[in-house]
């Protein structure tokens, strides 16, 4: 018996076409469609990213030059506060989950997520908490007075969140709008782990689903056991600000270390929760350009489900200088270099499958080469920074700023890039233009490397993070002078992205339903999907349903 995925046409009196747009309006505020939902989630994603880009950019003007007066100490704070507090919770996260809703049911052949309301009330409380932190701006009122946003880093180290050091209310908004948006994640991970484990189509057994949803999966059961943690560091920070409770307060016998342990066991596996949705998107683009399966797929299983649970065992590899102890800093190196057993694994498996390929270089692709590269520098200075000794050195250095942005940029947003490039034809039924997208590629990649491979140096050279300006003559003006370009080069990238995405949905190429010749179930509805997305429910037999259907000689049922 052969697949049946359903292409045909959709009746179009289902869709939003020709209606007033007030009735448009209504239909997505009031949607539980989980593609329109996940397209909530993106547009709100990319607002804050735009807006924690300009964050980041005032931050690099400022340090620019030596003795600048660009921003005050004051807003400088502020700005890496709301900068790292922004990309995290509300460009991250969202983005991730917002792809997640999109494709997750469409590759497992299910019509919808598990429980649709939920999914609208998790988008709908995690915007909230967006737009709260920036409301903070206006009701803030911190240290002076006057409207303020928090200050205290993306991290809240005790005792800086203290009554004493942050009156006012901008500390409340920092907590409140991140426990709004975990309690959004939250939602959003079970419905998830519940669609995906009870939703799958015929014949998609666990062993034959695509591993975006697998790696998906891996992801939400890291967001219960991350953020739980964080939710009730939280409420007890709220205690401690506004009923005498004192958790954090060293000198009324609690402890300031207990809020970087939990602080820190979410804070580790977010690094995960956010880089395992890139890996899902790699996994789907690098086979389909390079015309090949996946190599080592239940490799590749194993290695996400072994990482998600190591990376629950390295928190405290982000408190070596915190005084833990001997025995507790060895623990946490060898924990933490345990990672790179898995992690090693999967750059071998993309290899692997690049390797005698027949290679198509569009801009999904040249992205997936940059993430695995930069995925691979980014390995590398993390396990030096794992080695406690190193660590103690560079500490709250640039050096580890330069580390974490080679994760955070140089793996998880060049592979989302291309992620964008390859499923807007789906979403849209319209082709995203190509000569913009390397105009895009190579600006952001130069102005990436611009950026941060000079952060590293600075760094070594003793350049601490967190500072709003430093003296001449040390060495670092002309290493923070490129770096501030790179960021520019950046930004404009970027802008271009936001560019093509608006003017390929009006001018843009017809997509068709497949134009990659992919072989995953989404491709096998048209584009747009409708809203119930497929006509009839499908029944897989293999990895590869749509390569089975167009390659009737060579189906992957002959080798599984
Ligand atoms: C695209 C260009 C970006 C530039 C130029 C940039 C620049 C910076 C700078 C200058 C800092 C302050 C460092 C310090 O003083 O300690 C910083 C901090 C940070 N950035 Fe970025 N960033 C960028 C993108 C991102 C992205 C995409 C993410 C996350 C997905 C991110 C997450 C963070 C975090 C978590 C911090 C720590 C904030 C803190 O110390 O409180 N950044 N970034
Ligand atoms: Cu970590």
């Amino acid at each position: 018996m052969t697949t049946t995925p359903v292409l045909e046409a959709v009746d179009e009196t289902l869709e939003t076409q020709g209606k007033p747009p007030l009735n448009v309006i209504y239909e997505w505020l009031t949607t539980v469609d989980h593609k329109k939902i996940g397209l909530m989630y993106i547009c709100y994603a990319l607002l804050f990213l735009v807006i924690g880009g300009f964050e980041a950019v005032l931050m690099r003007i400022q340090l620019a030059i030596p003795n600048n007066h660009f921003v005050s100490p004051q807003v400088f704070n502020q700005l890496f506060t709301m900068h790292g507090t922004t990309m995290v919770f509300f460009m991250g996260m969202p983005i991730l989950f917002g792809m997640g809703n999109y494709l997750v049911p469409l590759m497992i052949g299910a019509r919808d997520m598990a429980f649709p309301r939920l999914n609208a009330f998790s988008f709908w409380v995690s915007a909230f908490a967006g737009f709260l932190l920036y409301f903070s701006y206006i009701g803030g009122s911190g240290l002076y007075a006057a409207g303020s946003a928090p200050d205290v880093g993306w991290f809240a180290y005790a005792p800086l969140t203290s009554k004493v050091f942050s009156p006012g209310h901008s500390t409340d908004y920092w907590t409140l709008a991140v426990f709004l948006s975990g309690i959004g994640s939250i939602g959003t991970a079970l419905n998830i782990v519940t669609t995906i484990l009870c939703m799958r189509c015929k014949g998609m057994k666990m062993s034959r689903m695509p591993l975006l949803p697998w790696l998906y999966l891996v992801m939400s059961g890291l967001v219960f056991v991350a953020v739980s943690p964080l939710t009730a560091a939280q409420i007890m920070l709220t205690f401690d600000r506004y009923l005498g409770a004192h958790f954090f307060d060293t000198q009324a016998g609690g402890s300031a270390i207990l809020w970087m342990h939990f602080f820190w066991i979410f804070g580790h596996p977010e690094v995960y929760v956010l880089v395992l949705p890139a890996f899902a998107f790699a996994n789907e683009i690098i086979p389909v350009f390079s015309r090949k399966a996946m190599f080592g797929y239940p490799a590749m299983v194993a290695a996400s489900v072994a990482i998600g649970f190591i990376s629950l065992s390295v928190w405290a590899h982000h408190m070596f200088t915190a005084g833990l102890g001997p025995a507790g800093n060895t623990f946490f190196v060898f924990a933490t270099m345990v990672i790179s057993v898995p992690t090693g694994i999967k750059i071998f498996n993309w290899l692997a499958t690049i390797w005698g390929g027949k290679i198509i270089f569009a801009v999904p692709m040249m992205f997936m080469v940059g993430f695995l590269f930069q995925f691979l520098i980014a390995g590398l200075t993390g396990i030096m920074l794992a080695a406690a000794p190193f660590n103690w050195q560079l500490s709250a250095s640039y050096f580890v700023v330069a580390h974490f942005h080679y994760v955070l940029v140089g793996a998880i947003v060049f592979s989302l890039f291309g992620a964008f490039y390859y499923w807007y034809p789906k979403v849209t039924g319209k082709m995203m233009d190509e000569t913009l997208g390397k105009w895009h590629f190579w600006l952001f990649l130069i102005g990436f490397h611009l950026t941060f491979d000079f952060m590293h140096i600075p760094g070594i050279l003793g350049m601490p993070r967190r500072i709003y300006t430093y003296e001449d003559g040390r060495g670092w003006n002309t290493l923070n002078f490129i770096v501030g370009i790179g960021a520019i080069f950046q930004a404009v990238g970027t802008l271009i992205l936001v560019y093509n995405m608006i003017r390929s949905y009006y001018k843009g190429k017809e997509a068709g339903h497949d134009p990659w010749d992919a072989w995953t179930l989404e491709w096998s509805v048209p584009s747009p999907p409708p809203s119930y997305n497929f006509a009839i429910e499908p029944t897989v037999n293999s990895r590869r349903p749509l390569w089975d259907l167009k390659h009737p000689e060579d189906p992957d049922t002959d080798y599984e």
